[in-house]
Parts: C-alpha cells; sequence; structure tokens
C-alpha cells in the first residue's frame, strides 16, 4: 500500500520502539516524516533510513520553544502538516511508596504538556489546509491500572480524554483525532525496565497469546493516519491482543 504518498508526517519518539516503526511504516508508504525525538541522532538514523526529503530532529517536547521551532521548520520547509503521530513518552516504574512530586511532574511534563504542545502547534499547521490526522498514543494500563506506574497511568488517561475534546475542536477543519492503546509491547524501552517482567502476566490475559511487538501496533495506527479514516474521530482503539476489553 502507499497509503501516504505526498504526504507530510510528524512522528515524535521516532528514535526507537513503536515510533520508530511508525515512521518507517508512514515513510515506506511515502510520507516525507520528520522523525522527532530527545534523541536526535536516533531520530536522524531512523529518518536516514527512508531516504527522500524525510529528516530527523532533536526535539523536547516539554520545552515550548522546540516544539513552536519544530513546526515552524516543517511550514517553511513543506508549507503544510498532514499527519502528526504522538509517540513519545517516559514509560516509568515507580512503587507507589517511592513516588514524589518531582516524578509525577517529570512524567506530566512530557507525556501530557508534552502531547499538548505539539498537538497545539501542529494543528495550527494542519488547520491551514483544512486536513489533518492526529494518532495521539495512550495505554491499555489506563484500563487495567497496571502497577508501579500511576503518574504514567493519569497522565494516559488524560491522553484518551484529550485527544476526545481535541476532536471536537477540530472537526470544523476536518481534522481527525483519535488515539491507540497498546498493551505491553516488546521495545527498547520496556527491555531497559523492570516492564520486561510482566510479559507473562500480560498474555496469561490476552485473548491472543504472544508477545506484541511494534509491528503489531503499526496497522492500527496507519489506518487511523489515513485518508480513508475521515469519518473516525475522537475515539480510542484498543490494539493489545484484547487482554482489556471495555
Ligand atoms: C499492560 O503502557 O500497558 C506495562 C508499561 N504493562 O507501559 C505500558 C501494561 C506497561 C502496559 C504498559
Amino acid at each position: 500500500m502507499r497509503r501516504f504518498e505526498g504526504r507530510v508526517a510528524v512522528v515524535s519518539g521516532a528514535a526507537q520502539g513503536m515510533g520508530k516503526a511508525v515512521a518507517e511504516r508512514l515513510g515506506q508508504e511515502g510520507a516525507t516524516v520528520i522523525a522527532v525525538d530527545i534523541n536526535g541522532a536516533g531520530a536522524a538514523a531512523t529518518a536516514k533510513a527512508l531516504g527522500g526529503k524525510s529528516y530527523g530532529l532533536a526535539v523536547d517536547i516539554g520545552e515550548e520553544d522546540q516544539v513552536n521551532k519544530l513546526f515552524a521548520d516543517v511550514a517553511a520547509k513543506f508549507g503544510k502538516l498532514d499527519v502528526l503521530v504522538n509517540v513519545a513518552a517516559i514509560v516509568p516504574f515507580v512503587k507507589w511508596d517511592e513516588l514524589n512530586f518531582k516524578e509525577w511532574r517529570r512524567v506530566l511534563r512530557v507525556n501530557l504538556d508534552g502531547l499538548y504542545l505539539m498537538c497545539r502547534a501542529g494543528s495550527d499547521l494542519m488547520r491551514k489546509n483544512n486536513y489533518g490526522r492526529i494518532v495521539n498514543f495512550s495505554s491499555n494500563s489506563i484500563f487495567a491500572g497496571t502497577p508501579n506506574m500511576a503518574h504514567y497511568v493519569a497522565s494516559k488517561g488524560g491522553v484518551l480524554t484529550f485527544t476526545r475534546a481535541l476532536a471536537t475542536e477540530l472537526g470544523g477543519f476536518k481534522i481527525t483525532v483519535n488515539s491507540v492503546c497498546p498493551g505491553l509491547t516488546d521495545t527498547e524501552g520496556v527491555q531497559a525496565s523492570p516492564h520486561k517482567e510482566a510479559f507473562g502476566f500480560v498474555e496469561m490475559l490476552q485473548a491472543i497469546k504472544g508477545k506484541g511487538v511494534p509491528a503489531d501496533i503499526v496497522p492500527a495506527v496507519a489506518f487511523l493516519a489515513s485518508d480513508e479514516a475521515h469519518w473516525i474521530t475522537g475515539q480510542a482503539l484498543n490494539v493489545d491482543a484484547g487482554m482489556v476489553r471495555w
């Protein structure tokens, strides 16, 4: 499929894991991808493999100036933005007894403040052309109440409900805004954290057995980011092998 021919897409969290996998798919299907990550070298590597006009950029999505500069650059280079996929997030593992306000703020600053900044500036550019597809990464942990990440679960609940509100605000500009809720997925980030110990428990709850990988999440994102998903907005789609059903 070549669903993104001629499209310009910004993907955050694109240096690794699900963000990288999404950037690769959009690029393979014809998009020019601006790969964004706090790890600029990783983002550049993702973009370089895609070739064409794709490029990588180091952005801390929690910093308003950096986010605004990103979209000013996209506007200057391409004059439009068609697709925005917000994957960048901090995925902590912090026991409740060790959670404090500093750690709470560290996670909320990126996962929710950062999402707001990206959607604010990104959708302001999309509006100029009356077209846009925004896909935000929530998590199925918001339904499960996954342990050792209360602040993360709170942030991802915010991602889902902000997505609903933003869909309302942007519908008049023919911009759709949806979220996906992946389950535990085998990524570099998860492998570097104690969450990797949870695969057995998670698999027990899944309707379909197996260990989720980024490629399992990508098709749902690509569909919601595609032209033909124009009648779907404000929705949340669980992509977790049926671990939770709501
Ligand atoms: C079920 O989003 O959804 C662990 C770590 N387990 O980040 C998540 C589940 C994790 C999840 C998540």
